[in-house]
Order: structure tokens, then sequence, then C-alpha cells
């Protein structure tokens, strides 16, 4: 008999030689190949991450993904039943982890990962740790979303907020064939914010999803304090095609429910804007936090290359009282993909839909790097602030741009003459 635990706080694997039919040469060498596989997995599970220095003094980079398609439990991929799976073949492969939602619970932090199989459908599963940037696993099984009358073809990017109302709510993408596009066209999608909610991270309710007047509706963000009584919710009103359409900029709408969550007017708090880096689109990123100068917002920006979009994280801080007006607006971006972060299924990605603000001093960024993998950065509310609040914004022309830099440049000089250093 073979027993041990593979550390997951719910998951203990017993291998028992007595309970097989045969205990022949090749089962005993089948049971040896899941044994060596589940003990590789352990050890790589525990491995512990690296911080990489802060280089802009804003943010620290760990030198490992905290979630990969390596972090699926084996008994998610594989059959491990030799009877059927003689080959020890996985079975349901999984393609990438990526956009995680993030919450702290009690002392335990916890990551809802857009899990993407082999066959291009997502699903959500949470992993845990006591860490905020290592060793996390994944809980039992996946999420079970429940179905509205509707069913999903395929969800992603949930956001993860603790609402005043008690609540915990799961915002995410829904996204359904265009029953209007003609019978050749197998790629028209409706894209809309289906809604759940829990008390443990466990058990899920569905709500109906939230109506707009907006044909496609994706990164859609709850708010976490009621305002004039209301829910309100940052929203991506787009006409048009899921991937391009017109309209677009981060938007903002109230409902008077949660239950049967409807906006009738949405404003856009963060317009598009020509040749800076949310020309093409934008969309926010997790909750907002609330800190003393306003909300602290992170978004995603996007613009086109030659090499095709590439997305990019962005801050700004709106008004307390009026969480749909900018009141700080730093310019260009705040992270951009580095090194491996630049290649992956869909290369030139960075994409953030959660954060935990860990007790008022450390502030953990997770992002996806190019639909591939699942990272973390870590900084503070206080620095963001300050990057916030003291960044030039963008002055939105190469002359306008470059005259900053010459008054940064010659304050700069003065402070070195002081000091009588040279830079070079
Ligand atoms: O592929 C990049 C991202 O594309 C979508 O985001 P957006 O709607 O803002 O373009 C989402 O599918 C997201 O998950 C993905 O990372």
């Amino acid at each position: 008999m073979v027993i041990f635990s593979l550390y997951a706080p719910l998951r203990l694997i017993i291998l028992c030689a007595s309970q097989k039919k045969e205990n022949t040469m090749e089962n005993r060498s089948f049971e040896k190949q899941v044994q060596n596989r589940l003990l590789a997995q352990r050890e790589f599970l525990l491995r512990g991450n690296e911080e990489i220095p802060a280089q802009n003094g804003l943010y620290s980079r760990y030198r490992y993904p905290v979630l990969t398609a390596e972090h699926l439990p084996i008994s998610w991929r594989f059959d491990l039943d030799g009877g059927s799976n003689p080959y020890f073949l996985e079975r349901l492969a999984v393609n990438s982890v990526f956009n995680s939602g993030a919450i702290k619970i009690a002392d335990m932090y916890y990551l809802m990962a857009r899990i993407e199989g082999v066959d291009r459908k997502s699903f959500f599963a949470v992993a845990q740790s006591k860490s905020p940037v290592e060793k996390f696993q994944f809980l039992d099984e996946p999420v079970v979303i429940p179905q509205t009358q509707d069913p999903d073809t395929n969800v992603y990017d949930m956001r993860l907020v603790k609402h005043e109302d008690g609540w915990i709510y799961g915002l995410f993408c829904t996204e359904r064939k265009d029953k209007s596009a003609g019978a050749s066209d197998t790629s028209s999608a409706i894209a809309q914010c289906g809604i759940v909610r829990t008390r443990d991270m466990k058990a899920w309710e569905r709500m109906p999803d939230l109506k707009t007047g907006s044909p496609q509706q994706r990164n859609v963000v709850l708010h976490p304090e009621f305002i004039e009584g209301k829910y309100g919710f940052y929203t991506r009103p787009q006409d048009g095609f899921i991937d391009a359409g017109t309209g677009g900029g981060i938007g903002w709408g109230l409902s008077e429910s949660m239950e049967n969550a409807e906006i009738r007017k949405e404003r856009i708090v963060d317009n598009r804007v020509y040749h800076t880096i949310k020309e093409s689109k934008n969309g926010l990123g997790p909750a907002p936090i609330k800190t003393k100068h306003g909300w602290l917002q992170l978004a995603h920006g996007v613009r086109n290359t030659a090499a095709g979009l590439r997305y990019v994280l962005y801050v700004f801080i709106t008004s307390l009282e009026e969480p749909w007006r900018i009141v700080y607006s730093p310019g260009g971006y705040f992270l951009a993909p580095q090194g491996e972060e630049r290649v992956g299924d869909v290369s030139n990605v960075v994409f953030s839909n959660g954060w935990i603000d860990d007790e008022g001093k450390n502030l953990y960024i997770y992002y996806g790097s190019s639909d591939t993998r699942l990272h973390v950065i870590a900084t503070s509310v206080e620095k963001m602030l300050d990057y916030a609040m003291n960044t030039p914004s963008d002055a939105l022309s190469s002359s306008a741009c470059v005259q900053k830099r010459i008054d940064l440049i010659r304050k700069n000089r003065q402070i070195l003459e002081k000091w009588g250093y040279q830079e070079s």
C-alpha cells in the first residue's frame, strides 16, 4: 500500500494495491508511473518563488508564474485507471491558466483562475495558498457555474468582489454564438456579463446576466460599495463585433438590484484616445481599492501594431464620491509584457482582473501574460498612489512629451551639479 498526501488541504491520494483485481506486473508498473508523476507534481507545487527587486521603484516581479497549466492536478488531466488508460496518457489536457480573480479571506489567498482546456473552452477553478506569491494549489474540483435559460458556450475572466451587502460576487464574461449570424458564420459571438455569488468560495449561486443596452459587454466590474443606494458597475459598452467593434471606453452605470441587474443608462468614465496605449480598446481590471485620495483603478489598454494588438496595464484614480469621475491619470502604461511574458497563445498581452490589498501594507497584482500563464507583482497602495498622483499625464503629442522630458532632465542636472555628480 502506498499512501501520501499531496499537501493540498482537501486532497489525500491513496493508491491501494490490494484493491486491484490483479496484481500483475503491468498493473504494478502503471501504478509506479502514477506514483512518480504524483511525487514530481508535489515537488513542483511546493517550489518557492523569488522576488526580483523592483527596477522602476514601483513593483517587484517574481521569478516564476504563480499558476500555469502544470499546476493542474494530475487527476484532472489523466485517467488513472490502467485498464482504460494503459499508456498513461493525458486524456483531458489543459492549454493554459491565466487571467484570475483574487481575494483574501482570513489568512488564505484565493485565485479564481481562467483555465482553458485544449478544446478551447475556458472554465473556472479556485487555487489557494497561505502565501500571496507561491505554492498555490487547486481545490478539489473546478467551480460549477449554474446555467441560465440561455446556456453559456464559454466563460472567462472573473472579477471577485466582496460587496458591502455581505456577498462575494463573481462577474465574468459569458460568450454564446451570435444567433443572428448566418449558418456559414461559425465565429460571430455575443459577450455579456454573467453573475454568480457565494459566501464560502465553494457554492456559487447564478443570477440572471446583467442587462444593458450594449450588444457586446465584457470586462464588467462591480463597485464594492453602494452608490446612491444602488449597485455600481464599470462596463465596456461596445457595438458590433466582439473583438473590434465601435464605441468602447470604460463605462459606468447603476442597477437597483443584483437579483435582476439592469443598467438603463451608461456614461463613459475613460474613453479610448488616439495615439495612446488605449487607442483600440480598454477595460477595467479588478474592482477598485478605496484610498484616502480616491478609488485606485487598474485597467488594460489596447493598441494596434504591425504585429497585432498589444495589451498593457494602466492606472487611474476616480473620485470617492463620484467613482465615474477621473481625478488622476498618469500617462502611459504601468506594466507591459516583458521577457517570456511577451510570448504565448495571444502574444504581447498582459491582462489583470485580480489584486489583493493585503491589510493596507502590500498590494499583490495578479496578471495573465499572453493568455498563457499567471504572474504576480508586489507593490503597496502608498506607492501606487504616489505613482498615480505624481506621474505626468500623457501630453498627447511628441513635442509636448519631449518637453516634459527636457524639463525633468534640466531639473535633475541642477541636482547632480549641486552634488558634484556626472551621469556618464
Ligand atoms: O486575448 C487578450 C484578451 O482578450 C479579451 O479581452 P478584451 O475583451 O479586453 O479584448 C479577453 O478574452 C481576455 O481574456 C484576453 O486576455
